[in-house]
């Protein structure tokens, strides 16, 4: 039987290419060798507030997006958070063997609440929902970017405290970071890890930015003012649009950029974003022109993964004294 596989990524904005190196590129590599889920997480969008209409079309976008990256449903599962019921009722579960310090210690749950005037309580409890999310499928591993480590090893932690509270219920899962892409930086400031949420128009390059406008924004992307480029002391700019570059175009590497005046390093940069997002847009329109085929495979997924998820959440239920 093939390991299982779960991960996710939250329809809280446009897909950018930190979201696509740092986890689709990484999924749609490593799928055939496992049972992948792959889930649009909306209950986590919903973390902040989401205006309903546009959220309901970026749950689809974004779904249709992981296929046009590669995920083919014919050999991996694909499904919306909200349509399985047993991720809210286990996150509850879970929420009450967590101590709360482990979820104020959390870098995302500081960072978030520090851009927000009122903390919603799902900021602070999102990572119990994660936890929920991995848990139920008895995942085994979870391919994410670095900015999710933190919680990969609180859901290690929750199943850990689960098992020896109440016994052996959950898998223990393992991180799978991507060998390049792990962390794409904002453009307009390579000190902040690239984000749907944050506010710029140069901040993100997005999946299905056009062409001249990826070009635009990486020709306008912060560096320092040294001419040219220096593999012995990279600023941190310059080694972030490296890195997406290299995760682009594998045939980029120091060596071949040595020497090369920002400028020109900068096209270099942009032809091989666009050559790479080139196919993915094409695949992406193809998609869209057929909204039937979309519901069918989010319902064959949901399909797929119902009965796994109630199996979970009616075993962490008995384990917990939650039977008549
Ligand atoms: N900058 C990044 N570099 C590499 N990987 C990244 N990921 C996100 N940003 C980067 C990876 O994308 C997957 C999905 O992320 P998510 O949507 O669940 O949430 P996030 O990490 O909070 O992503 P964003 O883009 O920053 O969204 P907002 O602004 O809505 O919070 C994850 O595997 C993540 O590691």
């Amino acid at each position: 039987m093939k390991a299982r596989v779960l991960s996710g990524v939250q329809p809280s904005g446009q897909l950018h290419i930190g979201n696509y190196l740092g986890a689709l590129k990484n999924w749609a590599e490593i799928q055939s060798r496992y049972e992948s889920i792959f889930c649009i997480v909306d209950l986590h969008a919903i973390t902040t507030y989401q205006n309903p209409a546009e959220l309901s079309a970026k749950i689809k976008e974004t779904a249709a997006l992981f296929i046009a990256a590669g995920i083919d449903p014919e050999q991996s599962w694909i499904m919306v958070q909200s349509t399985v019921p047993g991720h809210a009722e286990l996150a509850w579960l879970l929420t009450c063997v967590t101590p709360l310090g482990w979820l104020y210690r959390m870098t995302q749950f500081k960072v978030k609440a520090a851009q927000q005037e009122t903390v919603g309580d799902g900021i602070l409890q999102y990572p119990v929902l994660m936890a929920a999310d991995i848990l139920i499928y008895q995942a085994s591993i979870v391919p994410v970017g670095e900015d999710q480590s933190q919680h990969l090893e609180l859901t290690r932690d929750i199943a850990q405290r689960f098992n020896s509270l109440y016994g052996e219920t959950f898998v223990m899962p393992a991180t799978h970071l991507p060998s390049v892409g792990a962390r794409i930086m904002g453009l307009d400031d390579p000190t902040q890890k690239m984000s749907k949420s944050a506010k710029g128009a140069g901040h993100a390059i997005a999946l299905l930015d056009d062409p001249k406008v990826i070009q635009k924004k990486i020709m306008r992307a912060t560096t320092d003012s040294e001419p040219a480029v220096d593999p012995a002391k990279m600023g941190a700019g310059i080694a972030n649009l490296l890195a997406i570059a290299q995760a682009c175009d594998p045939s980029i590497t120091k060596e071949t950029v040595a020497g090369m005046r920002y400028g020109d390093f900068k096209k270099l940069v942009a032809a091989a974003v666009i050559a790479r997002l080139e196919p993915l847009q094409r695949r992406y329109r193809e998609i869209t022109a057929d909204p039937g085929y979309l519901e069918a495979v989010l319902k064959r997924g949901r399909e797929h993964v119902l009965p796994i998820a109630e199996d979970t959440v009616q075993k962490t239920k008995h384990a917990m004294g939650l039977h008549i």
